[in-house]
């Protein structure tokens, strides 16, 4: 992969510009609340989980603190990043679904900032908004408290000057099983990202405030699964490990790039998405490739072949050849060489469906665009930018009544893609410029690619006031992020 250069995802980048959950367990005594006996929660290998302080078994409660931390991702100088705990990604966080979370977080960055639960349908307080939580100054300390409603594969990160952080490093996972979750040989996480380096000092490169960084998103010149640089030959190259014959395995994958969408193979093992943002699908479906967009997320359930000697897990990404024509090119994430054997029990997926789509809803455009005003790049939705710079204003978009089907059609007329993410709240995905489409599953983020129309479904099942933005940080915050309403609680600003 070395005859790819450093910037050509950058030019690349620019051009291509409910729920699982099991009904609750019957208790055995009337009138007494019983806890049943639950079986411990399976290792999830690839990152290091958060200590779990709390000895009761229906609460997680975690330290997370924020700062600056070296990592050694290439030969020469280590690279000074930010990270929860001085991990890179940051720790698992892994509960239980109906589990209660208690975060003590505190803040030892010299600039402030706020956490987000991504995916996490919980109170709008805990959410990470920058509109209604004061944000964490440096010294300063928070407590997220909130109970897990869904089971799937999340993510947490930071939702504060979000270009700069999420770059810096401030991400983990956030991995929430269901109370009968599904028995594998082995379950394993892998999170990629990209990053830009300076060839120079192997130090985080400039941040710029125009140009293709801001049209398309910033795009790294290095790509990395869970914290390793995996292409180049001074690189650590892919997550290793080894798989048994006859294994049926777990694979969660959380894209945290800033801008590059994957497409997302697995070589030498017969693999199913099980799972989707919103959690495990009524029905598993295998392809040949799926698409991931920055934010959002995929499990697989995963079978060496009998004939194959290892499993690869790829990304399939567009970069420039020594032609300068785009094409596409895989980069290995993670190799499993297959070792022994093993018998595996067949999972057994819990009951899952999906609300509704074939139902009268109320039809909503939010058109998603852009231009340069005053020599400044804007992006806006519908026809207003919401959040530019400082100002923690969000522009209130619509108000929702809870649990009514909405169809809200996300049209752009610009050429970058915005992967579009809804706080708070499930949808599903029925159309691409009017036709249906086939994207089973709950979704918190949807991909509008250019100048295309993405039609999606959500009941917004959970009150509050909510973001709802491009999970490009550069368009977010060049203005395409607002707010909606979700019922009439009042959201109860910190400010
Ligand atoms: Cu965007």
């Amino acid at each position: 992969m070395n005859r790819y250069t450093m910037g050509a995802f950058a030019l690349v980048g620019f051009l291509m510009g409910c729920g699982s959950e099991a009904p609750p367990a019957p208790s055995t005594t009337v009138g007494e609340v019983v806890h049943p006996e639950l079986p411990p929660l399976p290792e999830v290998s690839g990152l290091t989980p958060m200590p779990d302080l709390n000895p009761d078994p229906h609460i997680v409660e975690v330290d997370l603190v924020a700062r600056p931390h070296a990592v050694q991702l290439l030969p020469g100088q280590a690279t000074q990043l930010f990270n929860y705990n001085d991990q890179f990604p940051g720790p698992l966080l892994h509960a239980r679904v109906g589990d209660r979370v208690i975060i003590h977080f505190r803040n030892d960055l010299a600039e402030e900032t706020v956490i987000h639960w991504h995916g996490l349908r919980i109170s709008d307080q805990m959410d990470g908004s920058p509109v209604i939580q004061t944000p964490v100054q440096p010294g300063a300390s928070f407590t997220y408290d909130f109970v897990v409603p869904d089971a799937g594969t999340f993510w947490y990160h930071t939702h504060y000057h979000q270009i700069q952080q999420l770059e810096y490093g401030l991400y983990g996972a956030l991995v929430v099983h269901e109370r009968d979750f599904p028995v594998f040989s082995a379950e394993r996480i892998f999170v990629g990202d990209d990053i830009r380096l300076r060839t120079t000092n192997n130090q985080i490169s400039a941040f710029q405030t125009s140009g293709p960084d801001i049209g398309g998103g910033r795009v790294g010149n290095r790509l990395l699964s869970n914290g390793r640089v995996i292409n180049g030959e001074d690189g650590d190259g892919p997550v290793t490990f080894t798989i048994p014959r006859g294994a049926i395995e777990r694979w969660r994958f959380v894209l945290a790039t800033n801008a590059l969408s994957y497409g997302l193979r697995i070589r030498g093992a017969d693999a199913r998405v099980i799972s989707t943002d919103g959690g495990l699908l009524p029905e598993a479906f295998a392809l040949e490739r799926v698409e991931i967009a920055p934010g959002q997320r995929y499990d697989f359930e995963v079978r060496p072949q009998a004939d194959a000697t290892e499993v690869v897990l790829e990304a399939l990404v567009l970069v420039l050849d020594e032609n300068d024509n785009v094409v596409e090119a895989p980069f290995v994430l993670a190799r499993g060489t297959i070792e022994g054997e093993t018998v595996t029990p067949e999972p057994v997926y819990p009951k899952v469906s999906l609300p509704a789509t074939s139902v009268e809803a109320a039809g909503h455009e939010w058109k998603l665009s852009g231009g340069v005003v005053d020599g400044q790049v804007q992006f806006t939705i519908n026809g207003v930018p919401s959040y530019v710079g400082e100002g923690h204003e969000h522009v209130l978009l619509e108000t929702f009544e809870p649990n009514v089907p909405v169809k809200i059609t996300l049209s752009s007329n610009v050429s970058p893609r915005h992967p579009f993410h809804i706080h708070g709240q499930f949808f599903q995905i029925l159309e691409r410029g009017g036709k249906p489409v086939f994207e089973p599953g709950l979704r918190d983020t949807v991909e509008v690619r250019g100048n295309e129309t993405a039609t999606i479904l959500s009941y917004f099942e959970n009150h509050g006031r909510w973001m709802v933005h491009c999970h490009i940080s550069e368009h977010s915050e060049n203005g395409m992020m607002a707010d909606v309403q979700v019922g009439t609680q009042a959201a109860g600003h910190g400010h």
